[in-house]
């Protein structure tokens, strides 16, 4: 448990580092992208999970500072690994509510593209239900002018209370993720794997690409492709990693 003073030095000192998870081509094996995850080195506790202090950062609109450093980190590390002349694949950053409606999120990610020199199509954003939730179209408009920028939009933990179908209909998201919750339900019941039929069924419908989150062994895999879906993130594959530790960055999985 985390105090507000702590986190606040910690955003004043940068103390955030990011880990950075593949997300995996299902016919091929190959790294499609990878998701950043944020990590806290506290001076005492040592590294400490986003569950820890995510919460509180938003609660006390905390995140939105953070999340400047977390954008200008990912872009800088993306500037890094291009410059070191390996093959780059898109990196996601996790964008909280906040950070649309207490911040200028479009110059944000538009001053750290130019900073470091990327292209934009190696950003994507990702974002949940709740973000989309306010009482005016503003949070969708930026979205439009991110999209439009050429940054890919993804639905993060979709079928959970944070994200579900009237999202859809309000917004051309360019991915879905499936929350973890089902996928870790798909080879223990018939029942779970109907869940995910369906949500791969609707989101092929609607032009979307779909990643199935969480997936820990092979049997989930296999289903997996056998219900068509494009990509799987997750422990079978890889945790989320340093970059000192991501070397390679596009290795072949399977
Ligand atoms: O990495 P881990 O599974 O512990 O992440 C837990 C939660 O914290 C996830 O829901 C994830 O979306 C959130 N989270 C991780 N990294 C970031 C980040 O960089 N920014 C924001 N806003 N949330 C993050
Ligand atoms: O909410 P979001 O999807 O952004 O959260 C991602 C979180 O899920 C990260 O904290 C990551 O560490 C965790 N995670 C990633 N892969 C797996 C997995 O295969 N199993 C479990 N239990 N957690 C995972
Ligand atoms: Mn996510
Ligand atoms: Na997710």
């Amino acid at each position: 448990f985390e105090t507000e003073k702590d986190l606040r030095r910690a955003i004043e000192h940068d103390e955030f580092v990011m880990y950075y998870q593949p997300r995996v081509n299902i016919e091929t094996g190959t790294t499609s992208s990878m998701e950043s995850l944020v990590r806290w080195t506290h001076p005492k506790r040592g590294l400490v999970n986003p569950t820890e202090f995510v919460p509180l950062a938003e609660e006390t609109g905390l995140v939105v500072g953070m999340g400047s450093l977390i954008i200008d980190k990912v872009c800088r590390q993306i500037g890094e690994w291009k410059k070191g002349g390996q093959p780059v694949v898109p990196v996601s950053i996790n964008v909280s509510p906040r950070q649309f409606t207490d911040s200028d999120v479009v110059a944000l990610f538009r001053t750290a593209i130019e900073k470091y020199d990327i292209n934009p199509d190696l950003v994507e954003i990702e974002v949940t239900e709740s973000s989309m939730m306010g009482d005016d179209e503003r949070v969708l408009q930026t979205l439009s002018r991110l999209q439009a920028m050429g940054i890919k939009l993804l639905v993060d933990d979709f079928g959970t209370g944070y994200s579900s179908l009237s999202q859809l209909q309000r917004m051309d998201f360019d991915v879905l993720k499936v929350d973890r919750s089902f996928t870790c339900q798909i080879d223990r019941t018939n029942e779970g794997n109907v869940f995910v039929k369906a949500i791969i069924t609707m989101a092929h419908a609607l032009g979307m690409t779909v990643v199935a989150e969480g997936v820990e062994n092979e049997e989930q895999l296999r289903i997996l492709k056998s219900l068509a879906c494009d990509e799987i993130q997750g422990f079978y594959i890889s945790r989320p990693l340093p970059p000192s530790e991501r070397q390679p960055i596009l290795p072949r999985y399977f």
